[in-house]
């Protein structure tokens, strides 16, 4: 099941910008950055207060076909995820399948600091695209 939320991801079209307006006006840092090629982002996990509960992810684009490019085309910067930790993304996975809901990926891809992710489809999710996140 899920086990609490891993983080909430937010679409931006400029990571560097977004890094400094993060640290300038809210006081949150990042804590760490990464290039995902098959995901098509550069991103950065934020720490808020003490760094103990959900981080904030700061997505932008590496190309213009990828999700982030086109959730910022049609939505522009904002919210995009929300993030749940889970102890195995593959049985949570059939779990959600078997209550009739849309997985985008049969076999788990790779996320973050080498983490194993599935995501659930937003029109299946109340608007809302979830992420499975089973930490390395
Ligand atoms: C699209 N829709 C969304 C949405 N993206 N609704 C809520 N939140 C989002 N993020 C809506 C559209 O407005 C549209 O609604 C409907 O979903 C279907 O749109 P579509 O044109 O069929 O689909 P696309 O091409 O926009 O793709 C949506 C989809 C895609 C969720 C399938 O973004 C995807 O594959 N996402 C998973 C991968 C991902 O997001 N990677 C970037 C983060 P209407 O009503 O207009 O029909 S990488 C990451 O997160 C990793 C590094 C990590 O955390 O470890």
């Amino acid at each position: 099941g899920l086990l609490r939320i891993d983080h909430v991801g937010i679409a931006v079209a400029d990571l560097d910008a977004a890094l400094e307006f993060y640290a300038e006006i809210f006081d949150i840092h990042s804590v760490h950055e990464e290039t995902n090629e098959d995901q098509g982002v550069r991103e950065a996990m934020l720490a808020v207060g003490d760094g103990t509960g959900p981080r904030i992810q700061l997505l932008a684009p590496l190309r213009p076909d990828s999700a982030i490019a086109k959730f910022l085309d049609r939505s522009g910067p904002g919210l995009q995820q929300l993030a749940y930790t889970v102890a195995d993304v593959e049985a949570t996975s059939a779990i959600l399948r078997g209550r009739g809901l849309r997985l985008l990926y049969d076999t788990p891809r790779r996320g973050t600091a080498g983490s194993r992710i599935n995501f659930v489809h937003p029109k299946d999710a109340g608007g809302v695209l979830v992420e499975l996140v089973e930490p390395a």
